[in-house]
């Protein structure tokens, strides 16, 4: 318990340093718009097949948001659940189930709860059943004033496992503009789900080559969601919502797609050891801020635990009591030394990438200098991935034993 309370202190120490920071509090009172995008790799920002863009829409936002480039999921088995579990409470997967089913009646120190205590209302939105990865238990316990599942949508655009992400988008803000503002709206995207075959009648990317295969079905649904996206964005704007709110999304995890070949073709290039790393853990984060400050493509590494920190720093409410295991990403200078932790142990700092061995990655652990892309000796890791076994050391104790409940009866 020491050794886990010692840990997290340390860590909201180094938030709380970042108090001095200008963009501390620069959007205090804002809205938070935060989605979840199903199965949304970075791979496809920028791309085109065949001439024709497959995310039209996010690669003009990125002209007026920060595109962070270097961003990781961090999920493990719970998959979704793990991710919004990474982006919500700031704490690792893990090593096997998913916390939001196993631990759902555990006390977190969430971004929901946080932004409740701060006057925030606070929603969830997914148009599917409640109990899935046990939702309805989990959002309660993280005091969501109101999870809308799929009983609070009409299914008037049936796609996939249930209401497309167009309409989902469009009736989740219709549920907003009932909510006092400010408000936290956490909404968890779908239609993008394995296998990704969607109708014809939405399919509006000619993708060549790939048509017929998983890979160009899975352009087909990203270009999809962009799209749902894109009609999103113009809504909220119409709505007077953008303005006044901090929009940001991430993927959620990989696309389970586990050859090589069409990432390859659609790249137009052979894969380095560092891309076969990279492709299938990064993702893309988009913020969009209020008053579209800070524009551009970032370096800096990052990953989903980072979210909520981030959030709550530019709205100003602090964190250093919080059992977070993130840090803010966007400050006034990028953060020196920060690591992005894995839950097979893994983990990049932007100079070195450090993989245990993986089946599908590679055989052995790797050791590669991200500049060279090339092995390094292994011996250049093992400080990192010390460090990064202490990190899941102290967020798998302060889950397995409801450290949280300990550690607010202390304060
Ligand atoms: C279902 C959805 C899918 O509610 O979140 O979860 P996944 O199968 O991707 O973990």
């Amino acid at each position: 318990i020491q050794e886990a309370r010692q840990w997290f202190q340390d860590r909201g120490s180094m938030r709380k340093q970042l108090e001095q920071d200008s963009m501390f509090g620069r959007y205090k009172g804002a809205n938070v718009i935060m989605i979840q995008l199903e199965a949304f790799q970075n791979f496809l920002i920028g791309q085109k097949v065949d001439g024709q863009e497959v995310t039209p829409n996010m690669n003009k936002l990125i002209g007026e948001s920060l595109y962070f480039k270097n961003f990781y999921h961090q999920t493990a088995q719970g998959r979704t659940s793990d991710a919004d579990l990474a982006a919500n409470i700031s704490l690792h997967p893990l090593p096997s189930g998913s916390v939001f089913i196993r631990f759902a009646q555990n006390r977190y120190d969430s971004m929901p709860d946080t932004l409740k205590d701060n006057g925030y209302a606070t929603g969830a939105f997914h148009a599917y059943d409640g109990g899935f990865w046990n939702r309805n238990a989990m959002y309660s316990t993280l005091n969501y004033d109101k999870f809308y599942s799929t009983k609070s949508f009409t299914i008037d655009e049936p796609l996939g496992w249930s209401l497309g992400d167009r309409s989902f988008f469009q009736q989740s803000v219709d549920l907003m503009l009932s909510k006092q503002q400010p408000f936290y709206s956490f909404m968890v995207s779908l239609s993008s789900h394995h296998p990704y075959t969607l109708p014809a009648s939405v399919q509006t990317l000619d993708v060549g080559e790939f048509k017929g295969t998983i890979f160009g079905d899975y352009l087909e649904a990203a270009h999809y969601v962009d799209d749902s996206l894109g009609d999103l964005m113009d809504r909220l704007k119409a709505e007077h919502l953008w303005d006044k709110s901090i929009f940001l999304f991430y993927g959620d995890h990989d696309n389970s797609i586990k050859e090589w070949e069409p990432f390859e073709k659609f790249l137009g290039r052979s894969l380095t050891e560092l891309d076969r790393i990279n492709i299938p853990k990064q993702v893309p984060l988009i913020v969009h801020l209020p008053d579209g400050a800070k524009a551009g493509t970032y370096e800096q590494v990052g990953g989903q635990l980072d979210a909520a920190p981030t959030v709550l720093h530019l709205l100003g409410i602090s964190t250093a009591d919080k059992t977070m295991a993130g840090m803010p990403l966007i400050t006034d200078k990028p953060l020196a030394g920060k690591k992005v932790v894995f839950r097979n142990g893994g983990y990049t700092d932007g100079s070195q990438f450090y993989m245990p061995s993986d089946d599908y990655i590679a055989e052995h652990a790797q050791c590669l200098d991200v500049t060279t892309g090339q092995q390094v000796a292994p011996d250049t890791c093992k400080s990192g991935a010390d460090e990064a076994r202490q990190e899941l050391i102290a967020s798998d104790r302060v889950i397995e034993h409801n450290l949280i409940k300990t550690f607010r009866a202390e304060r």
